[in-house]
This record gives C-alpha cells, structure tokens and sequence, in this order.
C-alpha cells in the first residue's frame, strides 16, 4: 500500500494523471461542441429537404477514391446508375444520426432508411426501378452475387485489411478523424478490435491464413466468371448486382497485395467491368487505375498493432 502511495504521490505520475485528465475533459467539450453544431447545420438541412431528392449520408470522400466503405458505394452506384436525384452528405453528420448507427443511410420524402440492400430495396419501389430481373436463372445470379460480396468477400476484404495490413488503412482513417492527437490511434485500435471481433463472431476468425486465402482467390475467380458469362451474354445481372460487384472489386483493387488481389489485379474481364463503370458512372472523380491501386498504399508503420 505504502509502495502504490509513493508512486500516485510521485511527482510525474501527479503531472500524467492531470494531462490525461485534462485531455480527456478536452475531448469529451470538443466532441459535445461538435455535435451541437452538426445538429444545428442537420435540422436547417432537414427543414430545406427537396421531395423526391434522395440525401445519402456517408463517410467523407477521399480524394478521387469513392468512398473507404464499399456500402456507400454501392448506394451511390445504384443512384447514378438509375438516375435517381441525390446529394452526398459526406461526413457533415455523425453515425448516431443513422438508424442503425452505420453508413450509409439515406433521407427521402422525410423518411430516413439504413442498409445499403433495405436502401436499394426501397429506392426501387419509391422511383419505380426494377429491383431484381425476371428470368429465373437471371434473378438467381443476380441475388449470389450481391450475397457472395457483402457476405463472403466483404469479410475478406475486413480480414485483409485490419488483421493482415492495418498500416495500410491506418492514415485513411486517420484523415477522416477530427484532430484529436493521441486518442486517434486509441480510437484507430478500437475500431480494429471491434473489426476483429466482428470476423470472429462470424466463424471467419476460424479460417487459417491458407485457407482464407484459398477462399478469397477462389471467389474473385467465381466473380470473374459470371463477368465472362455476362460479356458473352449468357446471363444478365440487376443492376443493384452490378453495383455491388463494382463496389467490391473497386475495394478489392486497391488493397496491398496477395493472391486474390493479383488475381483481381490481372483478371481482364473483372478490369473492363471497372473502367466501364467507372466511365460511365463516375467520370467526374476520374478515378484511374494508378490512383485507385495506389489509396491503400501510403504506409505508416507507426500504427501497426500487436494485440
Ligand atoms: N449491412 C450494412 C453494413 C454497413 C456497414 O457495415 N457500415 C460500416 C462501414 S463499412 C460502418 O458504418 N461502420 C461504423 C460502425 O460500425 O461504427 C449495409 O449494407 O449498409
């Protein structure tokens, strides 16, 4: 007892704890500060709402890539591609304005709706677009596609990023935080375990690294040959298909290296896809090859995380 009262009484330990005390208090004002004035900035936003403009809320661009969660992107895809009205909210309000607590959402006719798929499902009803096509087999490929990326790749995309190479993501996300020095690489691990749990809970923890490698070169082969089958118009996907598979792949093409994103890298039919789309949906973010596949690689080694 005598021992820990010399070491509270210690006169550096009495400095740390009052900067620490400090910051945290700072924080705490900064961030209560911020989201006034983000509500205030919101409710004027909500009062000038147009009817039938779609507000889709999103995490902030970054530079000329779409956006660093393929959801968003999938949202923003399927309203260019149905040319549906819309104006991005990058970043201009927090995730705790979302029903769900994630991004994307979206506001429309004063109806606020969260999950890209719940998202694409209501946009299709609201603007009279087709949701799914009508021939079976059609429709079938259409609904493995969309489930094979946002329930198989997308935890390949997790695992890769935040277990295998979370340097590569870490100034990413660090230019979308607010300027709060070292809670950001607090925030930065936070947000990595709770990713890893996420991978966990969903028994892909389980996967050795061979066989989640094995798996994720083999569905962006599957991903390449439904594009084949597409090109020679053997199968014809929704559109809500084909915006999730440009969302994924674009992500997929960004990351640093491994078998899979070789593959993806390499895959002609998955390259045409990606410049088709991005040309004729997104050309005024003149999204290059050489940008795309250099946004994951600024590295900061100074974030790696042992945990
Ligand atoms: N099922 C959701 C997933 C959305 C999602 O996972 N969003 C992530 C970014 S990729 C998010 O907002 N994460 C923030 C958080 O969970 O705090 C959808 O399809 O929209």
């Amino acid at each position: 007892m005598d021992t820990i009262n010399r070491v509270l009484q210690h006169p550096h330990v009495q400095r740390a704890a009052v900067a620490v005390t400090a910051l945290s208090v700072a924080a705490v004002v900064a961030k209560s500060m911020m989201a006034r004035n983000q509500a205030t900035a919101e409710q004027k936003r909500l009062a000038a709402q147009k009817p039938g403009m779609v507000y889709l809320y999103q995490f902030p661009r970054l530079g000329n890539a779409l956006n660093l969660s393929p959801y968003c992107v999938i949202v923003e895809t399927f309203l260019r591609d149905n040319n549906i009205p819309y104006e991005p909210i990058n970043g201009k309000v927090g995730l705790d304005a979302s029903p769900n607590g994630r991004f994307p959402f979206i506001n429309v006719n004063g109806e606020a709706i969260a999950d890209s798929d719940t998202i694409v499902k209501r946009l299709s009803l609201i603007f009279n677009k087709p949701y799914a096509p009508t021939a079976l087999l059609d429709r079938a490929a259409s609904l493995m596609v969309v489930r094979l990326c946002s329930r198989a790749l997308s935890l390949h995309y997790v695992r890769h990023l935040w277990v295998d190479h979370p340097q590569a993501i870490a100034p990413l996300l660090m230019s979308l935080l607010p300027p709060l020095g070292p809670l950001k690489r607090m925030i930065f691990n936070v947000i990595r375990q709770k990713s890893v749990r996420m991978l966990n809970l969903s028994g892909h923890g389980d996967l050795s690294q061979a066989e989640y490698h094995a798996q994720f070169s083999e569905d962006v082969g599957a991903l390449s040959d439904v594009l084949a089958a597409v090109e020679a118009a053997q199968v014809t996907l929704s559109s809500y298909a084909k915006c999730v598979l440009f969302a994924f792949l674009h992500k997929i093409y960004m990351l640093p290296l491994c078998p899979a994103v070789e593959r993806a890298r390499t895959d002609p039919f998955i390259a045409r896809f990606l410049r088709t789309t991005e040309r004729t949906l997104f050309p005024d973010l003149a999204m290059l090859v050489p940008s795309r596949v250099t946004a994951y690689n600024h590295y900061s080694e100074q974030y790696v995380h042992r945990y």
